[in-house]
């Protein structure tokens, strides 16, 4: 699963990405100090079945601390968008090319309102950051319609004169933005277009295109910042019709890692809260600093970092965690490792779905399922719940 971080420049991307997956991201107050994307590993936090069976677990593809599984995401922060970005404007088409394989998107807004919307720094209050929600969502509609356009003679053709199923064309065209038949079906069934596709206009297909990217690149919005923003700037962007809005700090949640892993506080991501460890080592400047960000904790409740990408992969994704094992009975694989594997699968999942998410072939030769958890069989449409432990029964 991959989750693209978005944003106009100076927002603070690379200070979110660096706070989520703990990789070095160059940060500086200035646009465009990211130009080539940086990728890293973030964790999902669930809690670990291991706990339920009483025996420790040997994680493969994902980690557990005390109790709680962490499964990869890889994550991405890209350059800054400007306004007309899609046309080549600031660093336009190479930054939206490198969301082509995003699943989901966290677009970072400067809540405070002090970067202008190319990105210069001025002061707390100078600029409106709800502006930036739509300008972001109309430039992401830009890129896809111009993909089509590209081609859209041919296409149409196809579709009117050839008979072609026109989602099957469109997600074709769109294949390489990770956009599937079913996103293109649920975009033209919102819309009621006239069934030739010729006489679509450029602002049909933008219309289309925008239903296309909230279904195929659903967004959350990072109300960033939010420990030197107004407080109306926060309370507009919460208030926002049919969004999702998570308030943070990015920032807060950077120097937290930091204090933690210089050993002066511990802290988990996501916590409400930090202990001081050795309080005799921090300088007069630290315990004022850890004082404000306590502050902020006990005002928000977290700096919001890990919160965003739970809603992400829990709420807009729409996932579940799910096990799959080779012995129902001691839940391990062939060599006795113990839940190995944990996999985010879309809620609604069925045991033949996850057969096929674990390889091509014990899909194609699925017999059965085992829900190690009761020893109940599972039927091929058996719908997953979260946390299920499945042992797959295959002909291969
Ligand atoms: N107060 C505050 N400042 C922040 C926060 N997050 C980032 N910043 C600051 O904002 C500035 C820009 O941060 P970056 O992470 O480089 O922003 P970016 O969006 O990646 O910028 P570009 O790569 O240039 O598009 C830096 O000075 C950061 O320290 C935050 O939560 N609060
Ligand atoms: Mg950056």
């Amino acid at each position: 699963m991959q989750i693209g971080v978005v944003g106009k420049p100076n927002v603070g991307k690379s200070t979110f990405f660096s706070a989520c997956t703990l990789a070095k991201a160059e940060i500086a107050a200035y646009p465009f100090t990211t130009i080539e994307a940086n990728r890293g590993v973030s964790y999902i936090r669930s809690r670990c079945p291991h706990v339920d069976k009483g025996v420790p677990c040997n994680p493969k593809n994902s980690r557990c601390e005390a109790g709680v599984r962490l499964v990869p995401v890889e994550i991405i922060d890209v350059a800054g968008l400007v306004p007309d970005a899609h046309a080549g404007r600031g660093l336009g088409n190479k930054f939206l090319d490198d969301l082509s394989a995003a699943d989901a998107l966290i677009h970072i807004v400067d809540s405070s309102g002090a970067t202008d919307m190319e990105g210069n720094l001025g002061k707390p209050g100078d600029h409106d950051p709800v502006a930036e929600v739509a300008f972001l969502r109309d430039e992401m509609a830009l890129w896809v319609r111009d993909i089509i356009k590209r081609d859209w003679h041919r296409i149409s053709r196809q579709i009117d004169l050839e008979g072609q199923k026109v989602d099957k064309a469109m997600a074709e065209r769109l294949s390489g933005i990770k956009v599937t038949e079913r996103d293109v079906n649920a975009a033209l069934r919102a819309l009621s277009l006239d069934p030739m596709t010729s006489k679509w206009d450029d602002d049909d297909l933008l219309a289309i295109s925008r239903k296309i990217r909230e279904t195929s690149k659903p967004m959350v919005i990072v109300a960033n910042k939010a420990d030197i923003a107004p407080k109306d700037n926060i309370e507009r962007l919460m208030a926002l019709k049919g969004e999702i809005v998570v308030t943070a700090s990015a920032e807060y949640e950077l120097a937290l890692h930091r204090a933690d892993a210089a050993g002066l506080i511990r802290y988990l991501p996501g916590a409400s809260s930090f202990q001081v460890l050795r309080p005799e080592c921090l300088k007069p400047a630290q315990v004022k600093a850890l004082e404000t960000v306590k502050r902020y904790l006990d005002t928000y409740g977290s700096t919001g970092v890990e919160q965003s990408l739970e809603h992400v992969v829990f709420k807009l994704l729409d996932r579940i965690t799910v096990y799959p094992v080779e012995d129902e009975h001691k839940w391990s694989d062939k060599d006795g490792n113990v839940l190995p594997d944990a996999h985010l699968v879309k809620r609604g999942s069925t045991a033949r779905d996850l057969a096929f998410r674990v390889h091509t072939e014990i899909g194609e030769g699925f017999i059965r399922a085992i829900n190690a958890r009761t020893n109940r069989v599972m039927g091929a449409d058996h719908v997953l719940e979260d946390g299920d432990v499945v042992k797959i029964v295959s002909h291969r």
